[in-house]
């Protein structure tokens, strides 16, 4: 199977890492939605990273699904199976995935639109949604214990670290990294993992 986008897209990266977790081949091809869009369009039409073409040919989309269809085929999860752990596990995911989407929005209102066209009242509250996910993120991730291998990850430890390392690259000056001591030593040791070394969000 083929993985379509670029490693510094917080989504196609936890979802070559989560493949890589699951022991599961690929082909990865650094392909951009933008500076690439007309051959990302020629593989998937709706333009979409991550975009993985199954080996039968299909295209999903959506890191959550694609790593829902990922763990099916590996016949084991990166999600823990006790309901108390796995409440926690969704609860750290949606709010990492949320601060990505926030930064994303972020991103694209100042790179996408004219600066006359940037609408500040929608910059400021996306921003303070983006500020609101971290702190409870920091919040629910003081008792989780840093990775020593890849081995201990679960699904909710690589969300993390990659929003984290996602956010301090495209969005450092509207969040300080002082404000969020658990959720920078804990991507700093993530990034120390081969898995997360092998698939590094500045890779071309
Ligand atoms: N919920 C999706 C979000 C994926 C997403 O928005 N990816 C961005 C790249 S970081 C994208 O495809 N942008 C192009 C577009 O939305 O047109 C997921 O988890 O995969």
């Amino acid at each position: 199977m083929k993985l379509i986008g670029m490693l510094d897209s917080p989504y196609v990266r936890r979802t070559a890492i989560s493949l890589k977790l699951l022991g599961l081949p690929f082909e990865h091809a650094s392909v951009s939605v933008f500076r690439h869009f007309d051959q990302f369009r020629a593989i998937n039409a709706v333009v979409k990273a991550p975009t993985l073409v199954c080996d039968d040919g299909t295209v999903l989309i959506d890191s959550t699904l694609i790593i829902d269809y990922a763990e099916a085929l590996a016949g084991r999860s990166l999600m823990p199976a006790a309901i108390a752990e796995r409440q926690h596990a969704l609860r750290v995911i949606g709010l990492a995935l949320a601060a990505c989407e926030k930064a994303v929005q972020i991103v694209y209102e100042h790179n996408l639109r004219p600066t006359e066209k940037v609408h500040g009242p929608w910059v400021e509250r996306v921003h303070s949604q983006l500020l609101a996910a971290l702190e409870a993120l920091e919040a629910e991730w003081k008792d989780a214990p840093l990775p020593v291998d890849a081995g201990e990850l679960t699904q909710a430890g690589v969300t993390v670290a990659v929003a984290w390392a996602f956010i301090q690259l495209m969005v450092p000056d509207r969040v300080p990294a002082a404000d969020y001591p658990r959720l920078v030593a804990y991507s700093a040791a993530a990034e120390q993992l081969g898995v997360f070394r092998e698939l590094p969000m500045d890779a071309a």
